[in-house]
């Protein structure tokens, strides 16, 4: 028997996608039985739920009060929010709502490393996973990232890197002695909150009952507010303080430093970028707090190249560079990414953006906009909001494809320019996500290429 999940109740999943399947096949290994439901009608994987739970009820359509009434315990998948009027009458009814965090940190039997923030969650926990691996452990690597954490609970693992969206820590009241980071706080899912305070609150949940917390020194919004006893670590790009991770300057060159002990050049980390120097500094700080070892944390920094679509040179044509940022589906990201590529000499940078703007302020690329851009190629449904934002900062011209705009920025490149395909929205207007909107980037490049 469990806490989360005690014997004798009646157990609903809420949601049919990727969360709730693993959540059922947990529930499963368990020997619980538990009942599905989906507020849409024809939910995309139900067929895979008929074929494999052929006698688990199903109930699909609007979630209704009376339906969750009827369960003790409900796990909401993280797309769900929790401000619909049923969810909100269940909770104040005594109906147990959870995550399947709450499941994974209960029964997770190794150390446990969680990590948020608004950008660079995938590429810290991927690269803080292969720095376990180098250090020899046996690593379960996920979460938000995609595979479902409940998945990789295996009684061989020696850790857990998760990655955690501010959905999937809405619910979670206690990390149960995790180690925490918080890399950024920047204005994103604002057609879920109500403002960006709720959404901080949501991030900072990540900290409750932590044992150790990695935050960002350069960010205010991650300063955690916290009980005495947790052990706190900082990382930023200025110089580290005694025992936090920072850039020093030594013999005019710039390294990754802890303290005043430098560790590795910046030019030595393959991948690029200053976000990017961020993202390597937070690793290390959350890699010493599992206790890797710093020479094979040192290696990984050398050879992980990141990951697909996160400011992915795709290729060069006529000394013009493509680069996919499919992956910056906010306005930090894609400010992150223009002040990464742009020329502080001239405008260098042609960018592509569009698609769902999920409410946010598109007024804060100006700044970036006007100091690298040369000219703005928008598609996707809010194409207008942004151009709007824009009016007299960069010239913006519209398309009905990205392939289109892809076309036009290969006629208005000069040499040494770059094409930046970084969104700063949401890809689900016109794809099924970002990895299908950066294939078809890719694919248009090469078409254009010949
Ligand atoms: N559903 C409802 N009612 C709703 C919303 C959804 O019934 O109001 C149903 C859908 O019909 C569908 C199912 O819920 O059947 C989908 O569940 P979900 O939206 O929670 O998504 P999952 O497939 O479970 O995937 C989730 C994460 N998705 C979201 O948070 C939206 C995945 O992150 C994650 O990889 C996966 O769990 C495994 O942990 C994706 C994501 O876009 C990559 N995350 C956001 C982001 O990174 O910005 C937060
Ligand atoms: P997440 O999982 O938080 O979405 P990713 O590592 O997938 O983060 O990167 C998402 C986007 O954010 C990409 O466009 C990437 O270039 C950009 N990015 C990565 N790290 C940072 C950072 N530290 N600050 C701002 N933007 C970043």
């Amino acid at each position: 028997m469990t806490d989360l999940i005690a014997t004798n109740r009646n157990i609903a999943i809420l949601g049919m996608g990727a969360t709730g399947l693993s959540v059922a096949r947990f529930l499963t290994s368990l020997g619980k039985p538990f009942v599905f439901a989906d507020s849409r009608t024809e939910p995309p994987r139900l067929a895979e739920v008929s074929e494999h739970y052929p006698n688990v009820p199903v109930v699909l359509g609007p979630f209704t009060e009376d339906l969750l009434l009827g369960f003790d315990s409900v796990v909401v998948s993280p797309g769900i929010a929790l401000d619909q009027p049923a969810l909100v009458a269940a909770q104040q009814q005594g109906v147990k709502l959870l995550g399947d965090v709450e499941l994974f940190l209960e029964h997770a039997s190794a150390p446990v490393i969680v990590i948020t923030g608004s950008n660079g969650k995938s590429t810290v926990t991927k690269l803080v996973g292969e720095m376990a691996a180098a250090s020899g452990l046996t690593v379960g690597v996920g979460g938000n990232l995609g595979t479902p954490m409940l998945d990789l609970l295996d009684h061989s693992n020696q850790l857990y890197v998760i990655e955690l969206s501010s959905f999937q820590l809405e619910l979670v009241s206690d990390t149960r002695g995790a180690i925490a980071g918080l890399l950024n706080i920047s204005p994103d899912h604002m057609d879920r909150y109500a403002g960006l305070q709720q959404y901080h609150a949501a991030k900072h949940r990540i900290f409750r009952g932590a044992s150790q917390v990695i935050f960002n020194r350069q960010d205010a919004l991650t300063n955690p507010l916290l009980s005495v006893g947790v052990k706190l670590c900082s990382f930023g790009l200025n110089k580290p303080d005694l025992g936090s991770f920072g850039v020093l300057e030594e013999n005019g060159e710039s390294w990754l430093a802890c303290g005043l002990q430098p560790l590795i050049r910046t030019s030595e980390v393959a991948i690029k970028g200053r976000h990017n120097q961020a993202n390597a500094l937070a690793a290390l700080a959350l890699g010493q707090a599992a206790g890797l070892e710093m020479n094979a944390m040192l290696q990984t920094l050398k050879t992980f190249r990141g990951l697909p679509h996160r400011c992915e040179t795709v290729a060069t044509l006529d000394n013009v560079t493509y680069i996919d940022d499919s992956k910056g589906t906010n306005i930090g990201a894609t400010v992150a990414a223009i002040n990464g590529f742009g020329d502080h000499e001239r405008r260098n940078l042609i960018l592509i953006a569009g698609g769902q703007g999920k409410g946010q302020n598109f007024a804060e690329l100006q700044a970036p906009v006007a100091q690298f851009v040369k000219l703005v190629a928008l598609f996707g449904q809010d194409a207008e909001l942004i151009a709007s934002a824009l009016v007299g900062v960069a010239p913006v011209q519209h398309f009905d494809s990205l392939h289109s705009a892809v076309e036009a920025a290969r006629g208005a490149a000069e040499p040494g320019d770059i094409v930046l395909l970084s969104p700063a929205c949401a890809s689900f207007d016109m794809f099924s996500g970002f990895e299908e909107r950066g294939r078809s980037f890719q694919n248009a490049v090469t078409a254009v290429a010949a």
